[in-house]
């Protein structure tokens, strides 16, 4: 792979990888997202030192106060640019030392062009800087001053080289381990100098240096060991600090500096792959508890049109009451004398004169319909309410729907699942259907009946819900709950439309209420499945990082 290929393939990963998207996996608190984070800052990096390949080298000078930061920044400048103290912290904003033109062409660089421009580096031109090195004089990390360590933060994000310095006593604190893990975790090419260490104590430690830079995270990195030496002119002799410049001044040149780019990048490329399997796959198990919310929301809300009809054949307390009313109906003879007019196939004309005569069995044929109708919407709403309800006690026992809820108002609090107007919108449109179902089915019998539309359709349609109800819609032998006197609900229908059509006009009305509560049912659970699509990443996201990641494992 080349350059370009290599900066290509990358940038297409990054893409994909912010496809799996950041701000509601920030909002969610998602458990990949530390990883994905770092991953994208890591691969900026890799990015960006891909396309300065031919700038300058970007040598920092990091570690404690009193490391001999400014020291060895000034051996290597061949000045004494950055001011040394024995005592105190001297160094608050980072000296950027180099040839003129190298630190013009470093400058503009992101971060350090910001700094530049709000007066946050100082720089010193100086010609005795080897050409291709620009070096940063970092403040110390140890300092009160949060600003150093800030500084020194965005520092790691562009330098080339990262030159850690830190004394025996020093070397192990957690404050220089920060930024050591950082510096693994953005692949910069690190070097550890201990400093102002007799060599017994070089012995012991740099064994043991190694071991935690291992344990930060660190795949190359070079440790080295600067003997304590005279200072003169706020500079280490050459004697002294030879051997470990050298390693830094041979980066300089123009072809040593693209490799050392190149390498770099390709060494931390090599670990993409792993990188994006373990992201992927926290991403995965992620997926998967959305996926088990989205199941119990399936397997409950299919339910509901079956509960329903159950509810509805049990329904001991609403049948009673409506079987009262309908007792009284039947008991009034009224109906009865509607019957031998149809039956009697009377005129329409002589038939609806027939009508007044029953004031008060109108009345209470309306009231039977109005309990048989509240009745139903009640158990419908009661229904809904208990599977909302399981829905979000089950998405509350799991940390992907504790984080919805999070987020905002649960569906049933806020009345946007299991509406009461939506219970009895369902049952009066059901009603409706009924009244529709009856004037055609049994259309050869009733075909006076059609023209007298509503008086005898209203009947019929309160007759048809009380024998729903009563009977759940079931066979001819259930048909047989006696209302008063020794008319059934089944005689009354049976006599008016035709026992086949009595068998077929309940079947119907079962299969449309079963229709109307699945329909209705299905909207509910898709108010769950919307706050789920914010859940996880989508499946093509993650498709997407898989091919990229599939296409950068093959070419490597
Ligand atoms: N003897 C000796 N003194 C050193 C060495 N490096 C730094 N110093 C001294 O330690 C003090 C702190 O050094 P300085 O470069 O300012 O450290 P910084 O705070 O990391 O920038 C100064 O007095 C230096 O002269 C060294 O290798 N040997
Ligand atoms: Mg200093």
């Amino acid at each position: 792979m080349d350059r370009e290929e290599l900066q290509q393939t990358l940038t297409e990963l990054r893409h994909d990888l912010l496809g799996l998207d950041g701000e509601a996996a920030r909002l969610r608190d998602a458990p990949w997202l530390p990883p994905w984070e770092r991953l994208l800052r890591r691969m900026d990096g890799l990015i960006a030192r891909l396309e300065r390949e031919d700038e300058p080298l970007l040598v920092v000078f990091a570690g404690g106060t009193g490391a001999g930061k400014s020291t060895l920044a000034n051996t290597l400048a061949g000045s004494a640019v950055a001011a040394t103290s024995a005592r105190r912290p001297t160094t608050s904003v980072p000296t950027v030392i180099g040839r003129p033109g190298d630190l013009d062409t470093v400058l503009r660089r992101g971060v350090l062009a910001a700094e530049a421009e709000r007066a946050a580096l100082r720089t010193a031109p100086l010609e005795s800087v080897p050409e291709g090195l620009v070096v940063v004089d970092a403040p110390d990390v140890d300092s009160v001053e949060t600003a150093n360590r800030a500084a020194t933060e965005r520092l790691l994000e562009v330098a080339d080289v990262w030159v850690w310095l830190a004394t025996a006593r020093t070397y192990a604190d957690e404050a220089g381990m920060v930024y050591l893990r950082q510096a693994a975790q953005l692949d910069v090419s690190t070097l550890v100098v201990l400093t102002q260490a007799s060599d017994a104590e070089a012995h012991e430690i740099l064994p043991d240096l190694a071991e935690k830079l291992d344990a930060a995270g660190h795949r190359t990195v070079e440790t080295a060991h600067l003997p304590t030496a005279p200072v003169s002119g706020e500079r280490l002799p050459e004697s002294v600090a030879g051997p470990v410049l050298e390693r830094i001044r041979a980066l300089a040149p123009a072809e040593q500096r693209a490799a050392h780019r190149r390498r770099t990048v390709l060494g931390a490329v090599r670990y993409l792959p792993a990188e994006v399997d373990a992201l992927l796959e926290a991403v995965d198990s992620e997926r998967a508890a959305a996926r088990g919310l989205a199941a119990t929301v399936e397997e409950d809300y299919a339910d509901v049109p079956q509960r329903v009809l159950t509810q509805l054949h049990e329904g001991e307390p609403l049948r009673r009451e409506v079987l009262r009313r309908w007792t009284e109906l039947v008991g009034s003879g009224w109906l009865q004398r509607q019957l031998h007019a149809a039956v009697g196939q009377l005129s329409p004309r002589r038939w609806l004169a027939w009508l007044p005569l029953g004031r008060g069995g109108r009345q209470v044929e309306q009231e039977a319909k109005e309990e048989a109708r509240a009745g139903i919407a009640e158990m419908l709403h009661t229904v809904l309410e208990q599977t909302a309800a399981g829905v979000e006690s089950a998405w509350q026992q799991e940390p992907v729907g504790r984080a919805i809820f999070a987020r905002g108002p649960r569906p049933r609090a806020a009345g946007s699942v299991a509406r009461r107007a939506d219970a009895e919108a369902l049952v009066a449109a059901w009603e409706q259907q009924v009244a529709e179902h009856v004037a055609t089915i049994g259309r050869a019998k009733l075909s006076w009946a059609r023209r007298a539309t509503t008086g005898i359709n209203a009947t019929f349609t309160s007759a048809v819900l009380v024998l729903f109800t009563l009977s759940g819609g079931l066979s001819t032998g259930e048909l047989a709950l006696t209302a008063a006197g020794s008319t059934t609900t089944h005689t009354v229908l049976s006599r008016i439309l035709g026992e086949r059509n009595v068998h077929q006009l309940i079947t119907d009305i079962r299969e449309d209420l079963h229709n109307r509560v699945a329909e209705l049912a299905e909207s509910e659970a898709q108010v769950y499945h919307r706050l789920l699509t914010v859940a996880a990443p989508s499946p093509e996201a993650v498709d997407a990082v898989r091919a990229r990641r599939d296409a950068l494992a093959g070419e490597l």
